[in-house]
């Protein structure tokens, strides 16, 4: 589980997120992104939880819990992990439009994207 809950974006929680399933979509979705939003969810196949970030040059969500993505906005992001002696890594690219339906070997580790 990560540290303290520091973004910046939206957070829509499970109940909300589970009222706003409608009929005949899949149960296993979170909330779709909106146009304009780097957005990202608790589990893979964009479920759970939900954050969406504008898209500024730096968006932040929980540490270490996303497991899925959808960068809908005009630019590319680079997923970044907080390692050691304030540095970080980049985990990831993702190309404007793109959604990653899971993060694979990074599951539960981004813990904001830039530009
Ligand atoms: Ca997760
Ligand atoms: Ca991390």
């Amino acid at each position: 589980m990560g540290s303290t809950m520091k973004f910046a974006g939206k957070v829509i929680g499970g109940a909300f997120a589970a009222s706003l399933v409608i009929a005949g979509a899949s149960p296993a979705l979170g909330v779709a992104c909106l146009s304009g939003n780097m957005c990202s969810y608790e589990n893979i196949n964009y479920g759970g939880l939900t954050w969406m970030g504008a898209s500024g040059t730096f968006v932040e969500v929980p540490d270490d819990r996303a497991s899925s993505a959808h960068n809908y906005t005009a630019y590319g992001y680079y997923a970044k992990n907080n390692a050691a002696f304030a540095q970080e890594e980049t985990l990831a690219y993702i190309p404007k439009g793109q959604k990653h339906s899971s993060f694979s070997g990074w599951n539960d580790m981004v813990d904001h994207y830039r530009r």
